[in-house]
Order: C-alpha cells, then sequence, then structure tokens
C-alpha cells in the first residue's frame, strides 16, 4: 500500500499549537492579519512586527510535544516499510512535531519554524532563539538579512514536483487537520481524484470540501488518527462514513 498523507495545523492543535482559521473564529488568522504578518509586502514594511509575530509561535513550539496523532504516524511509516508498501507525509506546518515524534520523511511545503534563510545568499540555517534585524547571517556574514524560512502567501511552496511525483505513485489519499483552504495543498485532494486515487478525510469536523473525499473521520486527530493507524497496519482499513 503506498499512502500519501497530507497534514495541517489540526493534528499539531492537541499540542498546543494554534490552528488558524477554526469555525468558532478563534484562529491564528482571526486574531493577527496574514496580509501584514505572513506576506513577503508585509516582512518589507514591518520586519520587526513580522520577526515578534513568529517569535513568539517559536517558543510556543519549543515547549510543545508531539501529540497521539504524530506518534501514529510515524508508526505507520515504519509499519508501511515493513510491508513493503510507502508513505509519503507532507505537511502544511511548519512545526517540528513529525520529526519529534519519530517521521523520518516529513516534506514541509510551507517550511519550517525553527529554520532562518536569508536573503543575501539564501542560506538556510537552523534557528531555534528569537530572530531579528540585528542578527547576522553565519554563511556570508551579512547582518539583518535574516527570515523566517515559511512560505508566505504569493511565494512558492516547497517541493511541489516531489509532492506531484508522490502523488502519481499513491493507492491512498489522506488528509488531516486541514481546513482546504489554502492552495496549491487544497487542490491536491482533487488531483488525486483525478488519479483515480481513493481519498480519505480524517479532522475535527467535516472541512468545506469534505464532499471530495471517499471516507471519512471525524473527531480529535489524537483519537482518530491512531485508530485510522491501527485499521491501517491491521490491513482493514474501515472507513467510518459520517
Ligand atoms: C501560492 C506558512 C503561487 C506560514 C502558510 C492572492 C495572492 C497571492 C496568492 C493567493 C491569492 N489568492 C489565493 C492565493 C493562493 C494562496 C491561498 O491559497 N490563499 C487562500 C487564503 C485562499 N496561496 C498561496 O499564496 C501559496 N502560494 O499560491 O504561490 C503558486 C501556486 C501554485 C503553484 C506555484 C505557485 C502559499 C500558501 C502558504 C501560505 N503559508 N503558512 C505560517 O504558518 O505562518 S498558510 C497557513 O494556512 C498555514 O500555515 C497552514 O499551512 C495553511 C493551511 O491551514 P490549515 O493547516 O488547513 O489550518 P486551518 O486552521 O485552516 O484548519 C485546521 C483544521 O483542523 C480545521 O479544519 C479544524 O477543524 C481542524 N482541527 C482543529 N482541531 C483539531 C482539528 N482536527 C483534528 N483534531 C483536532 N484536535
Amino acid at each position: 500500500m503506498r499512502i500519501f498523507v497530507l497534514t495541517g495545523a489540526g493534528i499539531s492543535a492537541e499540542s498546543g499549537l494554534g490552528t488558524f482559521r477554526d469555525k468558532a473564529g478563534t484562529g491564528i488568522w482571526a486574531r493577527f492579519d496574514p496580509m501584514k504578518l505572513a506576506t513577503p509586502e508585509g516582512f518589507a514594511r514591518n520586519p520587526d512586527e513580522v520577526h515578534a509575530f513568529y517569535n513568539a509561535r517559536r517558543k510556543n513550539l519549543l515547549s510543545a510535544q508531539p501529540n497521539a496523532a504524530h506518534h501514529a504516524l510515524a508508526r505507520l511509516e515504519a509499519g508501511l516499510a515493513e510491508q513493503g508498501g510507502h508513505m509519503t507525509l507532507v505537511t502544511q506546518n511548519i512545526d517540528d512535531l513529525h520529526e519529534r515524534a519519530g517521521s523520518q520523511a516529513v516534506v514541509h511545503m510551507h517550511g519550517e519554524l525553527l529554520k532562518a534563510r536569508c536573503a543575501a545568499c539564501e542560506g538556510v540555517a537552523e534557528w531555534r532563539n528569537d530572530l531579528g534585524r540585528a542578527d547576522r547571517c553565519g554563511t556570508c556574514g551579512e547582518t539583518g538579512r535574516l527570515r523566517p524560512h515559511v512560505v508566505w502567501f504569493g511565494e512558492m511552496p516547497f517541493e511541489l514536483d516531489t509532492i506531484s511525483r508522490a502523488l502519481d505513485d499513491a493507492d491512498l489519499f489522506v488528509a488531516i487537520g486541514t481546513s482546504g483552504t489554502v492552495y496549491p495543498a487544497a487542490g491536491f485532494v482533487a488531483e488525486a481524484r483525478a488519479r483515480g486515487i481513493r481519498t480519505c478525510e480524517i479532522n475535527l469536523e467535516p472541512s468545506d470540501g469534505a464532499y471530495l473525499f471517499d471516507d471519512r473521520r471525524y473527531g480529535p486527530a489524537s483519537e482518530t488518527v491512531p485508530a485510522w493507524v491501527e485499521d491501517m497496519l491491521g490491513g482493514t482499513e474501515r472507513a467510518v462514513r459520517e
């Protein structure tokens, strides 16, 4: 079995990291303006404000722990490999909770909060402290040219070719903890369907794109994902229709 898994902020919600668009209107983008804080134009206009936004999220991440859903996906990756199968894990998240739970291959299509990129030399380095205009690039020595290594709105997501090839190769497409709002990630389910691939949504509640999924499982990821992984590794994927 070759499974393509796409995760979003919902898989990290129970680890205490914020989601973006919860229906309750409590998400990050309900409290902060993405056009000011998650676009290159916003960063150019007010770098200190954008750095402060990501410094707060980086601090929050460093005190967070992976939850049972992250650990279950790490088990699925290992279990499928043992069975001669394969799992591709693509995440929209910029946290490192999949890696800390033991996932070996994670495609961060929207970048990584614990890395900084230099606008002068394009060098990328681990960065776990606060980041600001006074910081110096360890590769080229320039000061004040570092930014969070994340993909902002209007910027090209990373590894789209890798993602497209993995979709070509998959037997099953599973979206976990994503509202299916942001493109191109939100378009992956339609690409999977166009390839005749079975699709499954695992989320707290039906997303606006729920109709695009053959199977659906709803509830907190820390409960629904381990149960789904047990089914997958037990070989009897029990698709619970809503
Ligand atoms: C691109 C990184 C061209 C930074 C993010 C106008 C101008 C420019 C672009 C556009 C435009 N109009 C549209 C676009 C395209 C735009 C877009 O899609 N906009 C949307 C708003 C309409 N996209 C882009 O700009 C992308 N780039 O288009 O470049 C291009 C295109 C194709 C090919 C080549 C080039 C770049 C988008 C990336 C932006 N960066 N983040 C940061 O994190 O600060 S996006 C942001 O939303 C998040 O990072 C996240 O990755 C992404 C998706 O959000 P979700 O993960 O789905 O989270 P959300 O809160 O929405 O949903 C959580 C879900 O979990 C909910 O359904 C909830 O019910 C559920 N949940 C909650 N708790 C639990 C749970 N589930 C289970 N258990 C729980 N406990």
